[in-house]
């Protein structure tokens, strides 16, 4: 199928589930009759914009690899279809960020932009999400200042023209990348109060906040397209909150991220001679404890493994009364510490993909 062209037996499945989901919407059969006859003359059809939202949750309900899928229903849906240009788009990021931040109290939420039509693609986000740390490959010592998963981007954005601030630090924010059929990627940078952040200390440990960790309120995916009945959304990005273990379990425990174990424990007085001591897990109890206290004290949403792996189990056994299938990856949905202390571990899940759905384009060529 060409780019932008809308597969006519999609869209009837989709609008079919949108009807059996809503029986005061009346038949299908009039609504996909009329969709069938735009895709014939134009290449794709328009969604209302009940469709849109319905279509935003539930493929939201069909991410296997997402734990917090509870809440599915309240997800925020901001219809902006009719922004193409990147300026606009870079502006409404911003807007999303303060809207769905919140001031702490975090909003699951996404932005909808143009779809992808047959001679006229959406726009495009290149940021993997709409906040992240640049890596400096060039650090002190040689080594990589700031997120080493991000210094091909960041090279990428120094080759675009990006300029990093005068005393750079380890936590510096990214400028959003956007690009618009027809016009060169611009680069634009996220307005500071569109940034929260949370400065991390420890409970009982007052050395901890010396070494001047943060991280981001709000986690935003912006690389994955929304799939609803064949047409495709190629910037939508998305939020909820975090799962505790995401920041301290991984962004700043990974060996190839921040890689913060070995500081930790010489903080703690660990003995880091030999692996059999324990001394990374003890820190990543500790630095993980850190994290959750630092957004709970700052007034920021998070959740912890044990609260979120109850919730998702209390999701798959309501998906399971609606007579619905609830696709989950076991391997994305265990947390990345402790996991046989929490219920999603003990039980295997449903892997057949559903439709709707966000589809992460580096997957799809791996
Ligand atoms: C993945 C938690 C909201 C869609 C994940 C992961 C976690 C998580 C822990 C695994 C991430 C990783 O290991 O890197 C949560 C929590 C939420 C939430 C606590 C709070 C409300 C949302 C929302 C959406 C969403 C609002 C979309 C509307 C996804 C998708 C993935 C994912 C598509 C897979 C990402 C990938 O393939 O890289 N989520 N999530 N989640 N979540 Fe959620
Ligand atoms: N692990 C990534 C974020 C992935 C999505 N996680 C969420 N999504 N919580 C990280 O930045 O650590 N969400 O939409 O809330």
């Amino acid at each position: 199928p060409s780019p932008g062209v809308a597969d006519p037996d999609e869209a009837a499945e989709f609008l079919e589930l949108f009807h059996a989901e809503h029986p005061d919407a009346g038949p299908a059969a009039p609504r996909v009759a009329w969709a069938r006859a735009e895709i014939e003359l134009t290449g794709t059809y328009q969604h209302t914009s009940a469709e849109l939202a319905f279509g935003a949750r539930v493929a939201w309900r069909n991410s296997a690899r997402c734990i917090g899928r509870l809440y599915w229903q309240s997800l925020r849906v901001r219809d902006l279809r009719a922004v193409h240009t990147a300026a606009a788009v870079a502006d409404q990021c911003a807007r999303h960020l303060r809207l769905a931040g919140n001031d702490g109290r975090i909003r699951p939420m996404i932005t909808v932009f143009a779809p992808d039509a047959p001679g006229r693609p959406g726009p495009r986000i290149w940021n993997e999400q709409l906040i992240r740390y640049a890596g400096y490959a060039d650090g002190p010592d040689g080594r990589v200042l700031g997120d080493p998963r991000y210094t091909g981007f960041t090279a990428a954005l120094r080759e675009l023209g990006w300029r990093p601030p005068a005393r750079r630090s380890p936590f510096d924010v990214l400028p959003l990348v956007v690009s618009a059929p027809g016009e060169p990627p611009r680069l634009f940078d996220l307005p500071p109060d569109a940034v929260l952040e949370v400065p991390l200390r420890h409970p009982d440990h007052p050395w901890f906040a010396e070494l001047d960790l943060r991280w981001h309120a709000v986690p935003a995916i912006s690389s994955m397209r929304l799939r609803i009945g064949g047409v495709d959304y190629p910037a939508a990005p998305f939020n909820g909150w975090y799962l505790g273990t995401e920041i301290g379990a991984r962004n700043l425990a990974d060996h190839d991220r921040y890689d913060l174990l070995p500081v930790v424990a010489r903080g703690l007085g660990l003995d880091t001679s030999r692996a059999a001591s324990l001394w990374r897990d003890r820190a990543l109890v500790e630095l993980n404890v850190a994290v959750l206290h630092s957004y709970a004290a700052a007034g920021v949403a998070i959740s912890d493994h044990h609260t979120e792996s109850e919730r998702f189990l209390k999701h798959v056994e309501r998906e399971e009364r609606a007579g619905r299938r609830c696709p989950a990856d076991w391997s994305w949905i265990v947390p990345p510490m402790s996991g046989s202390l929490t219920g999603v571990f003990h039980r295997y899940y449903d892997t057949e993909p559903l439709r709707p759905e966000f589809i992460s384009d580096d997957d799809a060529v791996r």
